[in-house]
């Protein structure tokens, strides 16, 4: 058995360490997950160029990502070295987003001050897509792509150097890791992404496997989505958009680069869900199923919709696939009756052709504007997506989109049925915009 400590910073769900850690349990290894600070969105005054994370502009307020305004101090990496120094992992495993590069110096620093033995394994989007960012800032392994097969190799590997007191050069041809060893990277190919979903379990919970810090305060033992209104989970994995701003695209563009099996769309056996869902804890009312589109199946959801009624009933979330809604409106009026409350329609810019030329969308902004309607009149809360600030923008394209606001239904007496949320643009590193539309990057995050 070896010991793996997940650290998360400015998250909201943790989803992808929560499954990691389930994974790990189940192979035999001990888990604890540190959660520095919390992911919810600030006011500010003034629109800021450098934030960290997005800003958006909705029902008249400026919000950027606590990141922005509440950086990690002193006293916060005093209490994480506090909690390592006392859970003594064998493995520190960092889990970041590209928006959490700038924590490479803050974190690395304390984790070898506080448990200088553990292997510093890093993993998500942003060391996916960068390895040599982190391995240069002093991890000593990069995971790309989905974690939990390679953390298992490397847990075991770990675990047999304790046993053995020996070194384990095995885990230097871990499939998926990037090591910086003698002299030069080592970039181990992807091995082939696990269809069967089930296999890695439902994300972990629980106040004994967790601590959170925030503001300077410590909680140990302490999950807050526990506590908390909203509980996380999935129907399943992948997405068949290729959005030029979203590095969604790149996780697939690894596994094919290296000729190994990539899914579009993975999901869940309804029943596990509902079963995972049974057991969750008695205090969010609402779920949110964090799926960058509902995929399932007419037969699977309107399967799930009966089961979510009898069993679950609470209100959810989830994004929907609008025009196959649109197609088969019964499939969504089973939804609506299950529980959903909230859905997001992703327009981004009034005019198709700009969507199509920038951001690879092909979407009919008729059928968008119908979905929303339908949304609109089955009172779901439905947010409305834009991008704004891409300077490639004209007076025409913006005109457009002003002309699309003003054919969205509203309602004075429930003004924020359908609110307009405007979201800088802010591509992230190597994403298509960036060689599409170079100028578009202000910044580089
Ligand atoms: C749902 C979602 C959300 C949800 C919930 C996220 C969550 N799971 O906690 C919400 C809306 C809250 C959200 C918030 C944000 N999101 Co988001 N989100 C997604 C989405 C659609 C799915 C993510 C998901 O849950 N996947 C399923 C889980 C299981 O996968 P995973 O978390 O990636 O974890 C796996 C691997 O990454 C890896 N792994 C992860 N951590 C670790 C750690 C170790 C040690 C190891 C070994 C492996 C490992 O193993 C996991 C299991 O296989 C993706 C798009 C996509 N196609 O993935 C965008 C996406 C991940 N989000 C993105 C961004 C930028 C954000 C925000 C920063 C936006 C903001 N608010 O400013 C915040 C992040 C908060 C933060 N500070 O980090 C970007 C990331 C881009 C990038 N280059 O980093 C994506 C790719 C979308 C995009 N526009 O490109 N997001
Ligand atoms: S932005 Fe959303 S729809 Fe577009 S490719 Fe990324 S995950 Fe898919």
């Amino acid at each position: 058995m070896a010991k793996i400590c997940f650290i998360n910073a400015y998250e909201t769900s943790y989803l992808g360490t929560r499954i990691l850690a389930s994974y790990m349990l189940a192979k035999g290894h001990e888990v604890h997950g540190i959660l520095l600070e919390s992911g919810e969105y600030i006011s500010i005054e003034e629109p800021l160029e450098g934030h960290e994370g997005y800003q958006s502009y909705s029902r008249g307020v400026l919000m950027v990502n606590r990141a922005t305004q509440y950086k990690i101090g002193q006293d916060d990496t005093d209490l994480l070295a506090r909690i390592l120094q006392a859970e003594a992992p064998d493995v520190i495993g960092f889990s970041a987003r590209s928006t959490n590069n700038w924590l490479i110096p803050v974190l690395v620093p304390v984790c070898k001050a506080a448990v200088p033995s553990a292997l510093l394994v890093a993993g998500g989007f942003g060391p996916t897509l960068e390895p040599e960012l982190y391995l240069d800032g002093g991890f000593h392994c990069v995971i790309r792509g989905d974690g939990e097969e390679a953390l298992a190799g490397l847990m075991d590997c770990v675990e047999e150097e304790k046993r053995t007191r020996r070194p384990n050069e095995q885990k230097y041809s871990v499939c998926n890791t990037v090591w910086f060893y003698r002299g030069g990277y080592i970039k181990n190919t992807m091995s082939p992404q696990e269809k069967n979903l089930s296999k890695y379990g439902e994300p972990l919970h629980g106040h004994r496997h967790f601590s959170f810090i925030k503001n300077g305060v410590m909680y140990r033992y302490y999950d807050p989505e526990v506590n908390g209104g909203i509980y996380f989970t999935y129907f399943g994995r992948g997405c068949i958009g290729h959005c030029t701003y979203c590095s969604g695209g790149q996780w697939s563009s690894l596994y094919k680069d290296d000729g190994a099996k990539v899914y579009k769309r993975r999901n869940r056996d309804v029943n596990e869900v509902v079963e995972e869902l049974k057991k969750m804890p008695e205090k969010p009312q609402h779920i949110w199923f964090v799926d960058e589109y509902f995929g399932l199946s007419r037969e699977k959801t309107l399967e799930f919709c009966k089961l979510y009624k009898k069993h679950i009933g609470k209100t959810f979330f989830c994004y929907i696939n609008y025009d196959y809604m649109l197609e088969h409106e019964d499939v969504f009026y089973s939804l609506v009756d299950a529980g959903l409350v909230g859905t997001g329609v992703g327009f981004q810019t009034g005019s198709e052709k700009f969507a199509r030329e920038q951001y690879h969308r092909q979407l009919k902004n008729s059928h968008l504007l119908e979905f929303a309607k339908l949304c609109f009149e089955t009172n779901l809360f439905t947010g409305i997506h834009l991008i704004g600030g891409n300077c490639y923008e004209t007076e025409e394209v913006f005109q457009d989109t002003v002309d699309l606001i003003r054919k969205l239904p509203f309602s004075i007496e429930d003004p924020w049925r359908m609110p307009l949320e405007n979201i800088r643009l802010r591509p992230h590193p190597k994403t298509p915009i960036t060689f599409l539309s170079p100028k578009v990057v202000t910044r580089a995050i």
